[in-house]
């Protein structure tokens, strides 16, 4: 009986620790800065079939529509951004919804910031995953979420003529495990998932 016992018990430890890896992956929240560095709010990704669902609650954003992209790299330095570099686009496509040559996997459409400056929206990236393969966000270091000062206008090379940009996060496994508690099993995701890439 004692047996069985340390076995059910085993059993239960294995499935916590794959269903804590998963969920890291799955669904995770980060944080947006402006280029000053000041947190604006937080962007809540989950993986759903054949896009990554993107749920925003931020502040302090100009009142009116701004452009919203993935862009290439998992990189937000302040003040310009620059360093998130291009839109995220696997597939080498030209920019923007409206052109037939389109779009960048990382495009989507505009966001609106009310009066007060606030967003509470959700928006999503069509195709992408936050598993592996080419579509992956998490691919390689990373990518990082971009809002602009303007509206996208999906058409415009190489980006939709949206001006500069406004607030950037980075979209990367170890600052979504560096969110959760500081526990065996999360530690364990962090250096597996690090490895993979
Ligand atoms: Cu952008
Ligand atoms: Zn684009």
């Amino acid at each position: 009986m004692r047996k069985y016992r340390v076995l059910i018990v085993g059993f239960l430890l294995l499935w916590v620790l794959t269903s804590c890896n998963s969920q890291n992956r799955s669904m995770f929240e980060i944080e947006m800065y402006n280029p000053d560095g000041d947190s604006l709010g937080t962007a809540k990704l989950s993986e759903q079939p054949d896009e990554v669902k993107i749920k925003l609650s931020l502040t302090g954003l100009e009142p009116g529509l701004h452009g919203i992209h993935i862009h290439e790299f998992p990189k937000c330095e302040g003040p310009d951004f620059i360093s998130a570099g291009s839109h995220f686009n696997p597939d080498g496509k030209e920019h923007g919804a409206m052109n037939p040559k389109g779009q960048h996997k990382g495009d989507m459409p505009n966001i609106e910031a009310d009066p007060d400056g606030m967003v509470e929206a959700e928006v999503s990236v069509k195709g992408a995953t936050l598993m592996d393969g080419k579509y992956s966000l998490l691919k390689d270091e990373g990518t990082s979420l971009v809002i602009h000062e303007g509206p996208d206008d999906g058409l415009s090379q190489p980006a939709g003529d949206a001006g500069p940009r406004v607030a950037c996060g980075i979209i990367q496994l170890e600052e979504a495990a560096e969110k959760n508690p500081p526990s065996d099993p999360t530690k364990g995701g962090k250096e597996k998932k690090k490895e993979e890439g």
